[in-house]
């Protein structure tokens, strides 16, 4: 008997004509997709994998894996650890925060937020916050640290905060970086719709002395050619970098400001996980930083590079490139501790590398945790 095999039909965008290693490169550099401490040969890799439909998602979480280990975690660790609904995606997902600690109203202890894929292609920013909540709880009951962690702060991990991008990202074109969303009103009749905002371009708290973070002086409403920062932060809906029709106009970043700014929740610290570039950055992106919180943002900064053994540049958002709308002016606007991670060397790296970069990165976590509980202790 003949046994016909059943192939799980998968997208493949059409190959493009272009695959020499050099077009390729130029391509992405056109798209603007290399960035400080690229590793060409693999990034190059994995566009080619993209461009033929062929990325690597297998071993990397899916957004069901993520949600079943969230839960399988809040199961093995009651007393611990607990799932929150943080708020829903443009298509309807649940943005999914997995909470380590135990929240005390009398006595509030320092709050942690720890985020994965702002940007759908930045896989590894998954496997990060998964990992490292994971062993913080498996080794409560043998390690004192973990254990001391664990009762003393409350860490949210946030594996996914743009999960309809990352599944778009994972199934269909996996080159993809913002959120889903169609956006059809642009606000300015002379841009046309398009889908998706660049999250990380989106962030604003609502309050009007902080708007410039997200729109700087000089950069008009629906003009692309006053940009802020050369285009890095864009009035395209069709760009990458869209910042949005609005500040704040995006439910994925609606449900992270709603968690870190909400009083109640006693945030001091956000470590926000990106790709790629072996990079800890520190606000703002769009202004300078008072020298007083430079010192601060260095300190924690060189504290994590030395767990990092010292690979790790460490230099102000602002000198990768100029943005606004990102994450972490907005923590500091705010007084928090708001740094972003920039890991590995490429998007994508195969699946194989999964087991030894969260091995490596986890330790900046923690140093992370210990040095907002040693500046902000239980009060
Ligand atoms: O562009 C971003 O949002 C981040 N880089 S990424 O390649 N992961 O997209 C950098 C965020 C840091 N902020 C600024 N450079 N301003
Ligand atoms: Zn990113």
């Amino acid at each position: 008997m003949k046994i016909q095999s059943v192939a799980t039909p998968v997208h493949k965008p059409t190959p493009k004509a272009k695959t020499t290693e050099s077009e390729l490169v130029q391509d992405l550099v056109k798209q603007g997709d290399v960035t400080a401490n690229a590793d060409m040969t693999q990034l190059v890799k994995e566009y080619r994998a993209s461009l033929a439909g062929e990325a690597p998602q297998q071993g990397y979480h899916s957004y069901e894996e993520m949600t079943a280990a969230l839960h399988s975690l809040a199961d093995r660790f009651p007393g611990q650890a607990e799932v929150v609904v943080l708020g829903q995606s443009a298509e309807g997902r649940d943005i999914l925060a997995l909470r380590v600690g135990t929240p005390d109203a009398e006595r509030p202890k320092p709050g942690i937020v720890i985020t994965g894929c702002h940007h759908a292609r930045e896989w590894m920013t998954v496997e990060v916050p998964l990992h490292t909540a994971t062993t913080m709880l498996e080794n409560y009951s043998s390690d004192p640290a973990s254990k001391q962690r664990v009762d003393n702060t409350v860490t949210w991990f946030v594996p996914m905060v743009n999960p309809d991008g990352y599944e778009y990202s994972r199934t269909t074109n996996s080159w993809w970086r913002k959120t889903r969303r169609p956006v059809s009103e642009t606000g300015c009749p002379n841009l046309k719709a398009s889908t998706g905002v660049d999250p990380n371009r989106n962030y604003w708290d609502g309050k009007p002395e902080n708007f410039a973070l997200y729109r700087p002086a000089g950069d008009t409403p629906c003009s692309t050619k006053d940009d802020f920062g050369g285009g890095k932060t864009s009035d395209n809906p069709r760009a990458d970098t869209y910042r949005g029709p609005a500040g704040g106009s995006e439910p994925e970043v609606q449900a992270m400001l709603n968690l870190e700014l909400n009083p109640a929740n006693h945030i001091k610290g956000v470590l926000d996980y990106h790709s790629y570039g072996e990079m800890i950055l520190y606000p703002y992106g769009s202004k300078e930083l008072p020298a007083d919180r430079l010192e601060i943002y260095r300190d924690i900064g060189s504290k994590i590079n030395r767990s990092l053994g010292d690979r790790y540049d460490l230099k102000p958002s602002s000198d990768l490139y100029p943005t606004s709308g990102g994450s972490n002016d907005l923590h500091e606007a705010n007084g928090i501790i708001g740094l972003t991670l920039e890991i590995g060397r490429s998007f994508q790296p195969d699946p194989s590398q999964i087991p030894a970069t969260t091995a490596y990165i986890t330790p900046a976590n923690l140093v992370f945790i210990d040095e907002i509980a040693a500046r902000y202790p239980q009060s």
